[in-house]
């Protein structure tokens, strides 16, 4: 009963340590990014240099401040060859044309101030992580195979445990015995406790279990990795339905997050195959992993519009320590820096 009034209270802004929090200057433009750590916001930069580097780099080293008709197609060009999706490109333009027209707007700085407002109000919701206070939080990762689930488990445990908390890992992922062995070599490596599922066994029973573990062991979060599985095939999809309702019964109002984790290399086409999962499994939230292969990182604005689901973490590399927490205005900086 306490578990189910404590899901519906909002997550207190100072309690939650892996809230990230920035100062901006009050137009968002200029932000500080005191929230980030020095290596989180080198790795966010670091990640996003190919979607930079191809086309919108290009807008800032021409020294140019006078707006123009030119700059702005430009502009166009190099957003939507980011992967930034149409229909937030189309009416963003459109704006910016009509105050080019105007003439309200005349700096390519103040072009490119108004662009990143519109951005970072792109990435809808609260971007915390859930389930604070929870006891134990539940964290579901779920996804299309090889989108990055058990490494993303691996490195949020690490964080998690760097942060002060207690995780324990769950590889429920029953189908494949070297999923588990993934896992548990990641587990040793990050050096967190694991749970794992006997070959062949219910998954639904293994995070079941590891959540009742948790409770007695004074886990704070528990980080279940789940099979891989194709959106297009119902009976697994029913089984991530399973999952979710039986977790609910060790801990009422659990899972706190399934968060859907998505290849960024993919692009916009993880949308698709992304509301497959949003319809079966209740998803909380999104995990866009491989920012750093990709020019196309653009796509994290399409995914949170698309699907409207805040974008909660983001993979920047293979390594433990490569996993960011999303914050909007670093993010929208980190693609469209300040200065040249
Ligand atoms: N470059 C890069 N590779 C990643 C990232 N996240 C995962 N990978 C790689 O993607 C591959 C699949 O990851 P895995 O976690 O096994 O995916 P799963 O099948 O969804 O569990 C592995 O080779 C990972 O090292 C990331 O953020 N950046
Ligand atoms: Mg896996």
């Amino acid at each position: 009963m306490r578990a189910a009034i404590m899901r519906n209270a909002r997550p207190s802004k100072n309690q939650n340590p892996s809230v990230i929090r920035i100062k901006t200057n009050g137009n968002g433009a200029n932000s500080t990014r005191e929230g980030y750590t020095g290596a989180e916001q080198m790795s966010i930069e670091q990640a996003l240099t190919k979607t930079r580097g191809g086309f919108l780099a290009r807008l800032f080293g021409r020294g140019e401040e006078k707006l123009t008709a030119e700059w702005l197609d430009s502009l166009e060009e190099a957003l939507l060859r980011a992967d930034l999706s149409v229909s937030l490109v189309d009416p963003l333009m459109a704006q910016l044309r009509d105050l080019f027209t105007t003439g309200e707007v005349k700096s390519v700085q103040k072009a490119l101030a108004a662009v990143r407002e519109t951005l970072v109000a792109a990435l809808v919701g609260d971007t915390r992580l859930r389930g604070e206070g929870q006891q134990p939080r539940v964290i579901l990762l779920v996804g299309v195979n090889g989108s990055g689930k058990t490494t993303t488990a691996a490195k949020l445990a690490k964080r998690l445990k760097d942060s002060g908390e207690r995780p324990l890992l769950v590889a429920a992922d029953t189908f494949r015995a070297a999923a588990t062995l993934q896992l548990e070599q990641w587990a040793q490596r990050v050096d967190v406790p694991i749970v794992s599922g006997k070959p062949e066994g219910d998954p639904a029973a293994v995070v079941f279990d590891a959540v009742n573990a948790a409770t007695a062991r004074g886990n704070t979060t528990v980080i279940a990795d789940t099979a891989g599985r194709l959106h297009t095939k119902g009976q697994l999809m029913d089984e991530l339905g399973k999952i979710v309702r039986v977790t609910g019964r060790a801990r009422a109002g659990a899972p706190d997050e399934v968060l859907l984790v998505l290849d960024g290399t993919a692009g916009q086409n993880a949308i698709q195959q992304a509301r497959r999962f949003t319809a079966t499994a209740a998803v909380t939230g999104v995990v866009v992993t491989k920012l750093d292969g990709t020019a196309k990182g653009g796509s994290v604005f399409a995914i949170a519009q698309e699907l409207r689901l805040p974008v909660k973490l983001l993979g920047v590399g293979e390594k433990a320590d490569d996993l960011v927490p999303m914050d909007p205005t670093a993010f929208v900086n980190a693609l469209l820096p300040t200065s040249a």
